[in-house]
Order: structure tokens, then C-alpha cells, then sequence
């Protein structure tokens, strides 16, 4: 009998079968019920780490028992194929992108083959690939088309390590999120996609989302950031001018003692033509531009400014306040203009202090003793409205809204929303990604290329030294063209598109596409989507999980796609940690690399760890004991598997007639083991309980008495639990579970049965009844389940009421057990 899973060999041979019968292809069209499953396809940076494992692991299981219960899934694999990392990698080694990149998926994809992950790799993407890209240049000519695409100068992020523009979601904490450089501001430019225009729809239908995480609903919500406020005028009579602020407190509009421009907002430049204030204010607005303000930098930030010499006048109380830059206005954000309230706003007050400017409080506190003189900060809840004319006296609250209506009645101002949420930039200075489909015309100004002459072919031939500016531009095969329009010599754009375009609809590209007339499939995509399980890392809830959000509903309007959401079911998955619990890392050498695991432990092993870990959310640390537990586990199956085959060859299936309560017990646990592992996958995937379920399965075939079992009965009842331990562990280890099937004496793939359900009736507990005596008479009578031991019975008869009563306290002297009859207590 062969002792030790041999799982190289039969790995191999499952893999190189299944896909040689393509037993992983989604139906285009079919009578069973459609799931899609995806999980966030790889970057091809040539291994794959642990990260995938878990991530694939998870998807992988989904796949296969949405299968196992008669679905037709989809559960496709491609590659984020363009970007950044491809142009340094082939920098280092001096080597073309492309060269790299497919080398790296080639690698990648044979990695994730012999993990036995279901793919339909007849729907492989590879996103730097023209026939894809193509469509990212489409689907920006659409945006255009509809002026949502537009160019516009203007400050920037800049990592000056990666030497390119990031988005704003790419900027995490002042940090660029790839290589964690300091990011500075930089006037550029620059193509965006107007994902504002989306705001309220991306933020609305986040209700329409119940399968996706708390966590990753709020991390948007907060991204999208929507504020109630007014936006009110403030008169620049000496200029003939108006200063617009925006406010989410008008309830403080009286005690506006200043007003606020930021460095770049257009009206400084007005202002101050003939102040005396000039050259201070150019000298300060020179500096602010230095300085790294986003909103969230500027909480940190040192507040700084300078008087402009103007006024304007409060619309309220019709004084003459003072006009101000300051460096912690921010032109992105409401008009780029505030009016300054340093009674009850910190940041207002920091200020005010700084440069002696005036305070006036207009909220008061409940113990009424807020006075400008000793305030020591700003007083920034509700209270009592005073110093404001008609509305004194009134809850600050509820003058809120009166103050509101009545600046619209009388032309003040007038209620708005505003978004945190700022277009998307996707201009790239880089030469690995989707070159824009724009051409400048000194005629004809900016012109679209036509659709039909899409792609704009990413030269080949280009040197890329990583050094400022877009490679593309010292292309000039490249640069040189005709204007579409007037046919003269004109110019291309030369920036790449950022590759969050790419990954923004490629789960609609997984749907089919058949031709070059289509982005994808429309009739297919139709039917495939939503996306029923999305799986990937939470740390894309404000990047790729938002764009892709924003395609959809675009695609959706001009008629491409019919859901408003892509995904209906989100799963992010935790962290993979080193064996220390640290996040795995080169520089602390704690990375734990995938193919050694499969190399010593095989496929199977190493998804069971994985999974066996935890549920999918928690982050799990490798561990050296896990990996050998789990390796212990299939070899366990393995051997039981095969200890009885002998035994169970000829045996018919179908229900056992009538049997001993060994086998009794036996298909009991079979039956709950079903139930339970059912269970646990469809109700929050836990995987992790399913597989301890199985583990006890296992041990009651070990624990099996099969001697003591007429012959047939005893085949009977242990294929009934073998076939259905095999079918139940197929998700979690498909090499395993298939190459016993056909052991089994089984023709077709395990994969092609159905589900197993429990039956009801084998779950029944057989009872036993068991006499207590005490002191010899007896005393009380218990009923148990059949199969419980000494300790259980002895247990159950102690906390037996009438037991307990004639035992009334006194110290009991011996029990003896007499199995399935009598308990006695001797006092
Ligand atoms: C006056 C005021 C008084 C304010 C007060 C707050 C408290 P959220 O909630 O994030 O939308 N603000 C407006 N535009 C700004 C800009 N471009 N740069 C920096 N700050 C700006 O914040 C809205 C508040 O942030 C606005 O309300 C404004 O300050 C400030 F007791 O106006 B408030
Ligand atoms: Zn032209």
C-alpha cells in the first residue's frame, strides 16, 4: 500500500488532464445558472508571493464548488501587464518591457498552474497588449467625446523617484503608494477623467452594496467625502470683485473676522496689481508652491500666509475684513477660498493667534463663558448663537439651516454640496502604458485620433533612461504625424495613461470578446455580469475599487454594459505575514516563497494551510508547523482513502438497510460533516471551520471498527464516507480529491458531480437509556446519545436533578461505569 501521497506526480497529472480537457471553461451560453468569480488579477512581476496564494486559494475554492452545485462560472486569470515596475526592471537589466513583462507572465502563469487554480485560460488578458489597449484608448475617446475627458493645467503630485504624476489615490499620506517617496506638487499639463461628474452616483449606490465590507464602504464614502454647506460671496468693492468661500458652517458667518485665498487661486493675481503688499504676497505664494499641500498633508502643516493690503466686506455685519493667503487653503478643494471664523475653527484660530488678527465669538458654550480675550482654542461645537443679529439666542443647530435660507432669500449665498473626491489624473510621463490617442494641431488645437485609426501603437524602439520627461517624446517616428483633420503635420501626446485605466474595466473584457469591432462582448457581458465575487486586498478600496466603480457606470450611460455596479460581492482578504508576523519583506528576510512550499509539501498542503489558517479576512503569519500539520492532513486521507479501497471495490451504493451502531455513528458524522462544510462555505466562506469538519471525518473513518461489522455493511458504509470526504475536500485539494474519485472506481471527474446534501435522517442521534443507582438502589434513570463514553455518561448521571438530590452534598466515595447499562455511586 502506498504510505505517503505521492503528489508530485499525481499534481502533475491532474493538471496537465484537466487542461488538456478544458474542464475549466466557462460556457458562453448555457441552461445552468451563470457565477462569475474573480479575483484581482497579478501584476506580472515574475513570482508569485504568498499574497496570491491566499487570494487565488480563496477564489479557487469559490470556483470550484459554485461548480460542484451546477454553475456555470467564470473564473478567469489575466495580467496587469502595464507599468511602472516592467520599465525599471527592464532599466536594471537592460531589456525591452515587453521582453520582461512576458517573460515575468510566462513565469507567473506556470507558477499559478501548478497551484491548481481553476482558470479559463482561454480568456487570458494581457493588458500591454495592443488589442487590449486599444480599448483603453476607445473608451478615453468616449470620455472625450462627452467632455469627460479633459486637459488642464495644474499642480500635480509628483514622485520625484518614480518621476511621474500620481493620482490622488495614489498618494497615501503624503507618500507615493508604490516606492514611499515624499510626494512634492509639480505645475503640469495633464490629462483627467472626470470622475466628480460620478460623485454622487458612486457615493449613493455604495446603499446598493450590502455584499461588501463595512471597512471598504466607508474608506469611499470618506474618499468621495461630501460635504452640505453655502457658498457665500463676499464684495471686493476697491476691485469691483467678489471673493466665493465655501463654508459647511454659515452658522459662524458673523464672526468671519478674515478671508482666506489660497496661493494659486486666480484673484490673487487682481488683487494685488497695485497693493503694496506685491511683492510680499509673490514671494509667499513662490513658497507655498514648494510645499507638499494635499488635504491630507495639511493637517501637519505649518500654517503660514500674508496680508494681501485689499478688504472685502463680511455681507452680514458689512465690515471691512482683511483678504489673506495662506498656505492651508487648498485651490482643489469648495472655490479655493474661505472665510475665516478663529473662534470655532482650530485651524482659523492657529492663525488668527500667529498674526494678530480679530476674534469674535458668535457661538456660545453652555457655561457662557467664551470670551475672545482668554480663549485658548477654537470652540468647535454647538451652542448658543450670539452676536448675530436676528438670529441670536437660537441653538446653533437649527440657525444653521435659518441662516442658510435666509442668504439665499436675500442673495448672500446659496446652499451646495461639495466632493473631496477631485478629477482623476491619468497622464503618465512613462513609456510602458497606453499611449494617449491625442494629437495637437497648431491649426486645428486638440484633436481626438479617429477611432478607426485606434490603437496608437506603443513604439517599440524607444530608449528609456528613467530620467525626466515622457520617453515618448524623444520618439520622434512617434511624434511626428498628420492632424486627422486638416492633414497637416501636427503632433502626438506623449504621456502614457495611468494603469488603473487598464485594470478599471478588464473584468468586462473577461466576459468575451470575439472581434475588433468591441471593447467586449456587450451580449456576453450582459450575461456575465456583475461580477458575483470579487476578491482582492482592501488597500485598493480607494483606487482600483473606485475607478472600476466609475468605467462601469460610464459604460453603462453610452449603452455598453446594464448593471450600475460592478461587483455585487466584495471580499478582501488579510495579509500573508512572515513566520514572525511581520509583513514579508526582502530587507527582513522573512519572505516565505511559494514554489520552495510546493516544491517540499505539494498543491493540496499548501492551500490547506492557507486556508486552514483562518477565515479569509484575518491576517495569518506562515507557520513551519502549520504547513506540516496540513501536510500531515492529506497524507491521513490519503492512506484511509486507500486502506479501503480493497474493501469497498464491489460494494453497490445506494442506503445501507439496517446496521450496528458503529456503522450507525459512522454515517452520522458523514451526514453532519456534509451539512456542515455546506455551511460553512456558503455562509461567509469559512473555510477554515469546513476543513476542521472534514479533519473530523476523517478521524471517525480511523476510529472505525470495521471487525465488528458484517462485511457488506461495513463496504457500504465506508464508501458512503469516503466518496463524500472526497467530494467535500475537492475544493480545497483538487489533486488530492480527483486522483482518489477515480480510485474509487469512478470514470468522471469529481469535478463534474454534483454536491452531496445530507440526509436528514442518517443526522439522528441514537439515544441509550442508562440506570442510576446509588448505595446499590436505583435511583434515577438518564437518557444519552448512543455513543457516549464512560466520562460523558458519568458526567450526564452527576448532573442528573433527581440524582443530585439523593446525593444531597455528601462526599461521594467511588463510581463505576458499566458501559450502555448502569452507573453506580457509592456515598
Ligand atoms: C468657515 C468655518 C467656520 C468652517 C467654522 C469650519 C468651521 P469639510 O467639512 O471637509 O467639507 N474649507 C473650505 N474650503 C477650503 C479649502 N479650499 N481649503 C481649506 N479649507 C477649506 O470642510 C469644509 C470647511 O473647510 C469649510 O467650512 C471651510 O472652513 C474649510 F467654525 O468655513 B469652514
Ligand atoms: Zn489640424
Amino acid at each position: 500500500m502506498e504510505e505517503k501521497y505521492p503528489f508530485h506526480q499525481i499534481e502533475a497529472k491532474w493538471q496537465n488532464l484537466w487542461q488538456e480537457q478544458q474542464v475549466d471553461r466557462a460556457e458562453s451560453q448555457s441552461n445552468k445558472p451563470k457565477y462569475y468569480v474573480l479575483e484581482m488579477y497579478p501584476y506580472p512581476s515574475g513570482d508569485i508571493h504568498m499574497g496570491h496564494v491566499r487570494n487565488y486559494a480563496i477564489g479557487d475554492v469559490i470556483a470550484r464548488y459554485k461548480r460542484l452545485r451546477g454553475y456555470n462560472v467564470l473564473h478567469p486569470m489575466g495580467f496587469d501587464s502595464f507599468g511602472m515596475p516592467s520599465e525599471t526592471a527592464a532599466i536594471k537589466r537592460n531589456m525591452h518591457p515587453r521582453t520582461w513583462t512576458y517573460q515575468c507572465i510566462e513565469r507567473m502563469k506556470t507558477q499559478l498552474k501548478r497551484l491548481g487554480f481553476s482558470y479559463d485560460w482561454s480568456r487570458e488578458i494581457r493588458t500591454c497588449d495592443a488589442e487590449y489597449y486599444h480599448w483603453n484608448q476607445w473608451i478615453f475617446l468616449k470620455l472625450f467625446e462627452r467632455g469627460l475627458a479633459y486637459k488642464k493645467y495644474a499642480a500635480v503630485n509628483w514622485c520625484p523617484t518614480c518621476q511621474t504624476v500620481l493620482a490622488n489615490e495614489q498618494v497615501e499620506s503624503g507618500k507615493c503608494w508604490r516606492c514611499e517617496s515624499t510626494v512634492t506638487q509639480k505645475e503640469l499639463e495633464q490629462w483627467f477623467l472626470k470622475i466628480t461628474e460620478y460623485a454622487e452616483q458612486l457615493l449613493a449606490d455604495l446603499e446598493k452594496l450590502p455584499g461588501w465590507s463595512d471597512r471598504a464602504k466607508s474608506l469611499q464614502r470618506n474618499w468621495i467625502g461630501k460635504s452640505y454647506g453655502v457658498e457665500i460671496d463676499f464684495p471686493v468693492p476697491d476691485k469691483n470683485e467678489n471673493i466665493r468661500v465655501f463654508t459647511t458652517r454659515c452658522d459662524t458667518i458673523f464672526g468671519a473676522t478674515y478671508v482666506v485665498l489660497s496661493p494659486e487661486h486666480p484673484l490673487v493675481e487682481k488683487l494685488i496689481v497695485d497693493s503694496p503688499e506685491r511683492q510680499k504676497v509673490e514671494a509667499f505664494i513662490q513658497k507655498a508652491k514648494q510645499q507638499d499641500r494635499t488635504v491630507e498633508t495639511l493637517l501637519l502643516l505649518e500654517k503660514e500666509g500674508v496680508f494681501t493690503g485689499v478688504y472685502a466686506i463680511n455681507p452680514t455685519t458689512n465690515e471691512r475684513i482683511p483678504i489673506w493667503v495662506a498656505n492651508y487653503v487648498l485651490m482643489e478643494y469648495g472655490t479655493g477660498a474661505i472665510m475665516a471664523v478663529p473662534t470655532h475653527d482650530q485651524r482659523d484660530f492657529e492663525f488668527a493667534k500667529r498674526y494678530h488678527l480679530p476674534l469674535r465669538v458668535v457661538i456660545q458654550n453652555k457655561e457662557h463663558n467664551l470670551n475672545e480675550a482668554t480663549m485658548t482654542c477654537a470652540y468647535e461645537s454647538p451652542g448658543i448663537m450670539v452676536n448675530s443679529a436676528q438670529f441670536n439666542g437660537l441653538p446653533s443647530e437649527e440657525a444653521w439651516m435659518q441662516i442658510a435660507d435666509w442668504m439665499e432669500q436675500t442673495g448672500i449665498g446659496r446652499k451646495t454640496v461639495n466632493y473631496r473626491i477631485r478629477d482623476w489624473g491619468i497622464s503618465r510621463q512613462r513609456y510602458w502604458g497606453t499611449p494617449i490617442p491625442i494629437i495637437y494641431c497648431s491649426d486645428c488645437g486638440t484633436v481626438p485620433v479617429p477611432e478607426t485609426d485606434l490603437p496608437v501603437l506603443l513604439p517599440e524602439k524607444v530608449t528609456i533612461t528613467g530620467q525626466s520627461g515622457s520617453p515618448l517624446a524623444h520618439v520622434p517616428e512617434f511624434v511626428n504625424t498628420t492632424c486627422p483633420k486638416c492633414k497637416k503635420k501636427a503632433i502626438r501626446e506623449t504621456d502614457t495613461m495611468d494603469g488603473f485605466v487598464d485594470s478599471s474595466w478588464y473584468f468586462l473584457r473577461f466576459c468575451g470578446w470575439k472581434d475588433d469591432n468591441q471593447p467586449f462582448d456587450v451580449a456576453e457581458a450582459k450575461y456575465w455580469m456583475p461580477t458575483d465575487q470579487y476578491i482582492g486586498g482592501i488597500d485598493h478600496a480607494t483606487k482600483h475599487l473606485i475607478y472600476a466603480r466609475f468605467f462601469t457606470k460610464f459604460l453603462r450611460d453610452i449603452g455598453y454594459v446594464t448593471v450600475d455596479e460592478p461587483f455585487t460581492n466584495l471580499l478582501n482578504q488579510g495579509w500573508v505575514l512572515g513566520r514572525d508576523g511581520q509583513k514579508m519583506s526582502k530587507s527582513k528576510g522573512n519572505v516565505v516563497d511559494p514554489m520552495e512550499m510546493l516544491e517540499k509539501y505539494g498543491a493540496d498542503a499548501t492551500r490547506i494551510f492557507i486556508l486552514f489558517a483562518a477565515p479569509p479576512e484575518p491576517d495569518i503569519a506562515w507557520s513551519d508547523e502549520g504547513i506540516e500539520g496540513a501536510s500531515r492532513f492529506v497524507n491521513r486521507v490519503w492512506r484511509i482513502a486507500n486502506q479501503y479501497l480493497e474493501l469497498i471495490k464491489d460494494s453497490p451504493s445506494g442506503t445501507i438497510a439496517s446496521v450496528q451502531p458503529a456503522s450507525k455513528q459512522l454515517r452520522r458524522i458523514t451526514h453532519v460533516t456534509i451539512k456542515k462544510v455546506t455551511a460553512d462555505i456558503e455562509e461567509r466562506f469559512h473555510f477554515n471551520t469546513a476543513i476542521s469538519a472534514i479533519m473530523e471525518l476523517v478521524n471517525e473513518l480511523y476510529r472505525y471498527d470495521v471487525g465488528s461489522v458484517p462485511k457488506a455493511e461495513a463496504a457500504s458504509v465506508v464508501k458512503e464516507a469516503i466518496s463524500a470526504m472526497t467530494i467535500l475536500i475537492s475544493p480545497f485539494a483538487p489533486h488530492l480529491a480527483e486522483e482518489l474519485w477515480h480510485r474509487l472506481g469512478n470514470k468522471t471527474s469529481v469535478f463534474a458531480q454534483p454536491w452531496i446534501t445530507a440526509d436528514e435522517s442518517a443526522l439522528v442521534e441514537e439515544k441509550m437509556t442508562i440506570v442510576v443507582q446509588i448505595n446499590g438502589k436505583v435511583r434515577s434513570r438518564i437518557e444519552i446519545s448512543a455513543d457516549a463514553n464512560e466520562d460523558e455518561i458519568k458526567h450526564a448521571a452527576l448532573a442528573d436533578e433527581k440524582v443530585k438530590s439523593w446525593l444531597a452534598g455528601k462526599p461521594i466515595k467511588n463510581i463505576v461505569v458499566v458501559p450502555k447499562k448502569l452507573v453506580s455511586i457509592v456515598q
